[in-house]
């Protein structure tokens, strides 16, 4: 089994003192960052097809997801580059009713990296959560906030809604998630949509350069 493979397998067991140290390993071993993170991804969605299957339970899920924390802890200083430039604050959260937080993470790191200052108001974020961070914070320049479930993507429309309509201005909202498509972004009015975290960082760039 090549290290990868290892990698994905044991972030599907949940076995969160193996992982950091497989990651570590492939990491030696001239794996790119992205792809022992894609890797653990993948494990992610095997985690995910078998809970829908009925074959693992929540706590399984919750073991995975602690176990690919711990990988993402190892490859945090290896993905994220040095930030150039000061491009303005960005307020981050996952939004109402949803406690997935590793993409959110994820995004918050790249996001940070390309030079914007993260404020993370971490998950389950009601809308007036997020307007009280863009008053309480300076230069605002950025909203991003990610949502994980069909079920919560009702909380997005309503965040992205509220900000819209909060008569503060001077930042941009962006939106991503699994079950977020462009579509709905731009049907909830979201200034930008984008499908991962390092796509999330290049999008934050554009659409704040624009303001
Ligand atoms: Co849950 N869960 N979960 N879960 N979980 C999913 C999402 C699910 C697809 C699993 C499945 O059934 N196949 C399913 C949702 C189905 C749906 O709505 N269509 C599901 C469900 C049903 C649930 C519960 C309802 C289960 C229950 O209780 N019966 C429950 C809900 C709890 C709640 O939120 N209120 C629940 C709970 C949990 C745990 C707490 C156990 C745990 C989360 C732990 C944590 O995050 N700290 C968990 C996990 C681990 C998963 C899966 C297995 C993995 C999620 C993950 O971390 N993926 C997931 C299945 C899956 O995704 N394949 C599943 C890895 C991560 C890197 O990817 O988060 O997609 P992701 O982030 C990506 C992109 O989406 C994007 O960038 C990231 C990659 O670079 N992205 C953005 C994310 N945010 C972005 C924001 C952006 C831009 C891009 O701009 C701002």
């Amino acid at each position: 089994m090549s290290k990868l493979e290892e990698v994905k397998t044991q972030v599907i067991a949940g076995k969160t003192k193996l992982v950091p140290g497989l990651v570590q390993e492939a990491l030696d071993g001239g794996s790119s960052p992205n792809e022992i993170l894609q890797s653990m991804i993948d494990g992610m969605k095997v985690v995910g097809d078998r809970f829908s299957a009925g074959e693992i339970f929540v706590p399984e899920m919750l073991i995975a997801a602690k176990a690919m924390k711990k990988g993402v802890e190892v490859l945090e200083p290896h993905l994220a580059g040095e930030a150039a430039a000061s491009l303005g604050t960005c307020i981050i959260g996952t939004v109402k009713g949803d406690l997935h937080d590793i993409g959110k993470n994820l995004v918050s790191l790249m996001i940070g990296s390309t030079g914007f200052t993260m404020v993370d108001l971490g998950v389950d974020v009601p809308s007036s959560r997020f307007i009280d961070a863009i008053k309480e914070n300076e230069n605002v320049k950025l909203v991003a906030c990610s949502g994980l479930l069909t079920t919560t993507m009702q909380a997005m429309r309503e965040t992205v809604k509220t900000l819209k309509n909060s008569g503060l201005t001077g930042f941009k909202v962006i939106v991503g998630g699994a079950p977020i498509t462009p579509g709905f972004a731009a049907e909830i009015g979201a200034d930008a949509y984008a499908p991962d975290a390092g796509a999330a960082a290049e999008k934050a760039k554009e659409i704040v350069a624009a303001i």
